[in-house]
């Protein structure tokens, strides 16, 4: 074992999920060393514990791997879980931490940032209930990165992560396991997989975009291999350590040649993408996007439909940008629905005290209390379940969801890589004029409350403030603004917008008209766009 002397490298403070800067800069020297070893150190030590670790194959993946574990190893660890090949999904290692009964694990993901040498690598730590450390943890975390003066690492060869089963490392076990396993032994459990056996078999045609990312041998194991949909249904399959070039981000943008699939003459009945660590979904139907904010409200509406959930759900939790299309299905149901800031970190207390079942955000992550992070595949086979249970398609269900329950139109707009200066004088400048908002009219909307959201944990009590400013008119038509915390370039700003219409009219217009009067007050308040420069935004979702 070798104690190796160091300083503190600025800047390691964990984001949305995790640590995340370019790659290069993981790769600096002593990088993921320091990091690893201020979580190690704000959590008690290694000593005796036993760890998860896996990634989502990117750029340095395999690496940053060899060294958690010599360190996990130097610190006394007893032993650490790894996926073959450094590769764990996001929902797979959740899964595994908690099966496992294991003290936390080490996750190396940016998520759906690109990969590659050029750009974006991260690295976050769950806890023992599988999810995302909560804030309380993080922060201390980044306070032992500011004062660290050494770390542990073993001088040793590396481990042999081809070969599943154990081997030594010092006195610690590396023990190797297959990815997929595990993971499809839980879907089995939740999901009525004859069923939707014999819905494929029936002809049932759909399409699941990996985007060269962690779900490709996930979705090919459980929908090819399990549930006998045609060969070629999963497509850009493999993992690549540059997802190919693209950004593994399952939304109408990044995944364009699903879209344009599902929208042609010959589409299949459904169509699904998941992220670079196989935590968010898109779900699209033949000729319908569904957005993330409707999918929420009609997975909560319909989870009952599937064996895992037939007996109701608890209660359901939203993160506050997401559309309140959830609220009103928890009110029809009777039960409780939360509103948390951004991030999955803010629902594992709720999961924990059983007090919800599923959880949403806007940005195509849904889950539930089966795992503690967002878990894209489980949504596309929760929305499979419920395609076969009610024998209807996509497009026919989102009709009948919003003649019931209303239609909430939503859109986020994000500005990405703004000068970081500028980003956050926008944000200053719309804040400073909250206060004085309530009562006046912007765009011929009156505005009914204006804040800067914080929340209250209902089970430990503990508060997080300025997570998003949010603006809310009397007709309950909302505009939130809010920085990004998950970019490693300047800053992001995403601009959140919602109106309802009760129906039955005016149930199916275009989303972005539907839209046109808060987008332009959103302008008239924060003037992101003349401060900006930008005419529109980057991305649209
Ligand atoms: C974004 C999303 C947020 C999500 C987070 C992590 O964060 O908005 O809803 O939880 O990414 O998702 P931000 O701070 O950039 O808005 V993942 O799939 O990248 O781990
Ligand atoms: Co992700």
């Amino acid at each position: 074992m070798t104690t190796i002397q160091t300083q503190p490298i600025e800047g390691q403070k964990p984001g949305t999920s995790g640590l995340r800067k370019k790659t290069k800069v993981f790769m600096q020297p002593g990088y993921v060393e320091n990091f690893v070893q201020a979580i190690i150190d704000a959590t008690g030590g290694a000593e005796g514990k036993t760890y998860v670790l896996g990634g989502d194959g990117r750029f340095f993946n395999k690496r940053a791997a060899q060294v958690i574990l010599k360190m996990a190893a130097a610190n006394g660890a007893e032993r650490v879980i790894v996926g073959r090949d450094a590769l764990l999904s996001t929902p797979a290692a959740s899964n595994l931490i908690r099966k496992r009964g294991t003290d936390g694990g080490f996750i190396m993901s940016a998520s759906h940032n690109p990969g590659g040498e050029d750009e974006d690598f991260g690295l976050k730590f769950n806890t023992s209930n599988g999810g995302p450390a909560p804030e309380s943890v993080t922060d201390a975390i980044f306070a032992r990165t500011k004062d660290i003066t050494e770390y542990r690492l073993l001088g040793a060869d590396d481990a042999d992560l081809s070969r599943l089963g154990e081997q030594s490392m010092g006195g610690m076990v590396v023990e190797v396991v297959d990815p997929v396993a595990d993971y499809a032994t839980l879907m089995e459990s939740l999901f009525d997989m004859a069923t939707l056996r014999a819905m494929f078999a029936g002809g049932f045609r759909m399409r699941f975009d990996a985007m060269h990312a962690i779900t490709g041998p996930y979705a090919t194991e459980i929908l090819e291999n399990r549930l006998c949909a045609e060969k070629g249904t999963v497509i850009n399959s493999t993992p690549l350590p540059d997802f190919g070039g693209g950004h593994p981000d399952p939304n109408p943008t990044w995944a364009k040649a699903l879209m344009d699939e599902m929208m042609g003459a010959n589409a299949p009945d459904f169509g699904a993408a998941s992220d670079g660590d196989g935590d968010r979904n898109m779900v699209v139907g033949r000729g319908i996007y569904v957005s993330p904010s409707d999918s929420l409200a009609v997975l909560a509406a319909n989870a009952h439909l599937a064996p895992g959930y037939a007996g109701g759900l608890k209660g359901v939790a939203r993160s506050m940008p997401t559309s309140g299309a959830a609220d009103r299905v928890a009110e029809k149901l009777g039960i409780d629905c939360f509103e948390t800031p951004t991030g999955w970190k803010f629902f594992g207390n709720l999961l924990d005290a059983g007090r919800v079942t599923i959880c949403g955000e806007e940005s195509f992550g849904t889950g539930s209390d089966h795992v503690r992070e967002k878990d894209g595949l489980w949504a596309v086979l929760l929305w499979l379940n419920i395609l076969a249970a009610r024998g209807e398609s996509v497009a026919e269900i989102l009709n009948a969801h919003w003649r019931e329950y209303g239609r909430n139109y939503y859109s986020r707009h994000d500005y990405e890589a703004l000068p970081l200066e500028q980003g956050q004088a926008i944000m200053a400048g719309l804040r400073d004029k909250l206060g004085d908002l309530p009562g006046t009219e912007v765009q011929g909307m009156r505005v009914k409350s204006a804040d800067d959201f914080a929340y209250t944990d209902p089970v430990d009590g503990s508060v997080s403030q300025g997570q998003g400013l949010r603006v809310v008119f009397t007709d309950g038509s909302r505009i939130v603004l809010r920085l990004s915390g998950t970019g490693t370039e300047g800053a992001t700003l995403r601009l959140y917008l919602e109106r309802y219409v009760a129906g039955p009219d005016g149930l199916d217009q275009d989303v972005q008209q539907a839209l046109a009067p808060l987008i332009a007050a959103a302008e008239d308040l924060s003037g992101l766009r003349a401060t900006s420069g930008r005419s529109e935004p980057d991305v649209i979702t």
